[in-house]
């Protein structure tokens, strides 16, 4: 007579199989069903943790793999933060995060695991302290034309007449004065470093500012002017055309004589006193001679 086989439920025979899992009743047999994180022992009669942290190197880089029940954890070196499941370890920007210790003048650049601080241009330093360049003193050669004034992270130039400054103040460029309007009435502007020049038409002279052209009176233009010579035109007079201001009336000369010309006058200077640019006398802490200084002419 054949023996009737029987399944044994072995879970129900005992209850500690599957410790840590589930026993499962199979036809002959049993299995067990672990949790995540959980492995069947060797003996196949329990569910045991898997230590993760063993089982691979390449766990938690940059930290240290903690091995805890069903799961592991990282622990993160300086200059890292876990991930929200914490089994990972990421750079910490320190940066972004304004958690770090770089001068006010000074860029922060995130790094992994760390940051570093560099001073911003015009500063000098190790970027934790960061002191302001002096680019005058430096470089000697800035501001051409002008004055180089220091300033917190860099310079600027003053410059002199005539010249103004670049747009971003750190060089010195010639004014061109023959851009401005009436500007070398009746001649032709030469623009020149720092300042400009009138070359005046024919008929036309540089007045006392230098900067522009006044009616000249010529006398006998006819006779010097080689054109007029040719077709032998009649001379004209053009000073007679010109009504003359006498200027000698509101006595421009001071300790001097005054004398009117066509257009000018001149100053014929007493004894002790000298012609000024300004075309009138002024005294001299020096000269005595008995010769009247005059302006050519
Ligand atoms: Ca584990
Ligand atoms: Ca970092
Ligand atoms: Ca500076
Ligand atoms: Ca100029």
């Amino acid at each position: 007579m054949m023996k009737n086989c029987m399944d044994v439920d072995e879970c129900e025979r005992n209850p500690l199989l599957c410790q840590g899992g589930t026993c499962l009743n199979t036809e002959g047999s049993y299995e067990c069903e672990c949790p995540p994180g959980h492995a069947l022992s060797v003996d196949g009669s329990a569910c045991e943790d898997v230590n993760e942290c063993q089982l691979s190197d390449n766990l938690c880089k940059n930290g240290q793999c903690i091995n805890m029940m069903g799961t592991y954890q990282c622990s993160c070196d300086t200059g890292y933060q876990a991930t929200p499941d914490r089994q990972g370890c990421v750079d910490e920007d320190e940066c972004a995060a304004e958690d770090h210790n770089c001068n006010p003048n000074a860029d922060c650049v995130n790094t992994p695991g760390s940051y570093r601080c560099a001073c911003k241009e015009g500063f000098n330093g190790d970027g934790f302290s960061c002191s302001d360049m002096d680019e005058c003193a430096d470089n000697v050669n800035l501001c051409e034309n002008g004055q180089c004034l220091n300033a917190p992270g860099g310079y600027r130039c003053e410059c002199e007449m005539g010249f103004t400054p670049t747009e971003d103040s750190k060089a010195c460029q010639d004014i061109d004065e023959c851009n401005f309007q009436n500007i070398c009435v009746f001649g032709t502007c030469q623009n020149l470093p720092g300042m400009f020049r009138c070359v005046c038409d024919d008929g036309y002279e540089l007045d006392r500012s230098g900067g522009n052209c006044t009616g000249l009176c010529l006398r006998h233009v006819g006779v010097t002017d080689g054109r007029n010579k040719a077709n032998s035109s009649p001379d004209i007079d053009e000073c007679q055309e010109l009504p003359d201001i006498d200027e000698c009336e509101r006595q421009p000369c001071g300790n001097g004589t005054c004398k009117n010309t066509v257009g000018s006058y001149n100053c014929l200077c007493f004894p002790g006193f000298e012609l000024t640019h300004n075309n009138d006398c002024m005294g001299t802490s020096h000269c005595c001679s008995p010769a009247q200084r005059s302006t050519a002419g």
